[in-house]
């Protein structure tokens, strides 16, 4: 029996049910990348907002690429079961937010036009950081990108984000409808306006006085997100399917841990965000830069140093005493690079990361995390290794870090074990060698010191592995 509104009374009664007459929800926010984090997060938040009886805030999912998600949640009237795992055990709320899916590639129009309805106020992304499609050479939309290049070309069928977002207010201009919020949500700083230079550039490209419309009326909030979603494997269904009787290919697992930092920026309506627990600021970037720097840096060095001595799963590379040092002297060289805006108390937010890697009930695959490293190093590791370096400071975890993307290029863990490089710039990294070379693709340049301190860890990490790098650098007998 499959999860739907059909069979939601049939749930064990210590599950949540949307607490709110769905028919009566209005579609508020298109949300472009409905992947496991939206439902985990953003879905969440306007789920609250829906029981507290506010019926603006549904949720039109948009996939960009593949109709997986889709397929999964129309048979089930949208419905999803959000699962809290940690130590103590779980918990499972039904998400009924999520109204309807469209799949962009078979229909992008539905896309423009939902972006055009009166009803919409919000949208909001998570399309990973590649989905952006930026240089990051030069700030700008990648001229060599194939969909770029026909969404600048033409705006019948958008196959981009920033194409499908400027064709969508491009009709709301010509209706007399306002211009939108439009939030980016993925783990890119400044990622507000990043977002706002790539839509605007796309709207310029067809229309100059829609670009500087965009310019004028439409807010573009950074924001900070935080909440750790492994992705969902078949055995989580399994179990689930077991415990309760009802199947859900849709469902998502998560922490207890949430948190959700916006820019207070909005040029309409926008929840309650205040009463929902989200926090609204004038800076967003000193939140972004503690939180790329610390979480999502610890989390890239265990992806890789983990993935290559391998650790399968994030907990276990925390349970190494040599694994723990590691993260904690990343965390020391990382944090002299940050401003940390008030409220946020470094040494409790260290504590409770380390807690949260600690949780054995997530499963986070370091896998995962090792994807699309050629996106994630520049701001997670890179930043603050030149930062300091600059200040004249060594780095060794940091430079360990980045030795064990290096390392990973291989594409062979230690024990010999291939497997495949999951990145956009995959091509490129299988040609280059060489410090110079993998920094080339990173667009960074570092100093001579730190270049020669990144290539004795790589001939290390080469030689002996990376357990063994691990125990010399951070171990109790260096
Ligand atoms: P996912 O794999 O479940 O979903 C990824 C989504 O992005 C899918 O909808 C996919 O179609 C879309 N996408 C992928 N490549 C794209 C491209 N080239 N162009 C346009 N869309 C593309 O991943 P998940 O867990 O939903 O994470 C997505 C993003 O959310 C992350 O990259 C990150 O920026 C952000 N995030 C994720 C967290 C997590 O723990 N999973 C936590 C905080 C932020
Ligand atoms: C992870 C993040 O996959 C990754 O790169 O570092 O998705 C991480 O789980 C989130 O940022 C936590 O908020």
């Amino acid at each position: 029996m499959r999860l739907s509104s059909h069979t939601l009374g049939q749930l064990p009664s210590d599950v949540a049910l949307p607490a709110y007459d769905r028919t009566a929800v209005k579609r508020g926010v298109v949300h472009l990348g409905i992947g496991a984090f939206h439902r985990a997060h953003q879905a969440a938040v306007f789920n609250a907002a829906l029981a507290s009886g506010d019926p603006r805030w549904g949720v039109t999912g948009v996939s960009l690429r593949s109709a997986g998600v889709r397929d999964q949640l129309e048979l089930q009237d949208g419905l999803y079961t959000l699962l809290v795992r940690s130590g103590a055990g779980s918990q499972a709320r039904v998400i009924g937010s999520v109204l309807d899916v469209l799949v962009a590639p078979e229909d992008p129009r539905r896309v423009v036009d939902a972006i055009a309805a009166a009803d919409t106020h919000l949208v909001t992304l998570t399309i990973t950081e590649k989905g952006y499609k930026l240089d990051r050479a030069t700030g700008g939309l990648l001229a060599d990108d194939a969909d770029i290049a026909h969404d600048m070309a033409s705006l019948e069928a958008p196959r981009t984000a920033p194409g499908l977002i400027v064709a969508g207010l491009k009709l709301r201009r010509t209706v007399g409808l306002p211009a939108l919020t439009i939030m980016s949500c993925d783990n890119l700083p400044h990622n507000g306006a990043l977002l706002r230079d790539a839509v605007i550039a796309m709207a310029r490209a067809h229309d100059a006085g829609l670009a500087d419309w965009i310019a004028a009326e439409a807010a573009f909030p950074s924001t900070m997100v935080d909440r750790i979603v492994p992705a969902t494997t078949d055995d989580d269904i399994a179990a689930r399917r077991e415990l309760t009787g009802i199947e859900d290919l849709a469902m998502v697992k998560t922490e207890p841990f949430t948190q959700w930092v916006i820019e207070d920026w909005f040029c309409g309506p926008r929840p309650d965000f205040a009463a929902l627990g989200v926090q609204l600021t004038d800076k967003v970037a000193p939140w972004e830069d503690a939180k790329l720097r610390l979480l999502n840096g610890a989390h890239s060095a265990i992806a890789y140093l983990g993935g290559l001595g391998g650790d399968e799963f994030v907990h276990q590379f925390v349970a190494r005493d040599a694994g723990r040092a590691m993260i904690e002297t990343l965390w020391d060289e990382a944090q002299t690079t940050l401003d940390p805006p008030a409220g946020l108390d470094i040494p409790a937010y260290r504590a409770a990361l380390l807690e949260r890697f600690a949780n054995p009930a997530l499963q986070h695959r370091t896998r995962q995390i090792a994807m699309d490293g050629s996106q994630k190093l520049p701001q997670r590791l890179i930043a603050p290794l030149a930062e300091r370096a600059a200040a004249g400071q060594q780095s060794p975890a940091l430079v360990l870090a980045v030795a064990a993307w290096m390392r990973w290029q291989a594409g062979r863990t230690d024990d010999g074990t291939a497997f495949e490089i999951d990145d956009p710039a995959a091509a490129r990294l299988a040609d280059a060698s060489g410090v110079d070379g993998y920094l080339a693709v990173l667009g960074a340049e570092l100093d001579a010191r730190t270049y020669a301190a990144i290539a004795a860890q790589l001939t290390r990490l080469e030689q002996s592995g990376a357990l063994a790098a691990l125990e010399h650098t951070h171990g109790d007998h260096p």
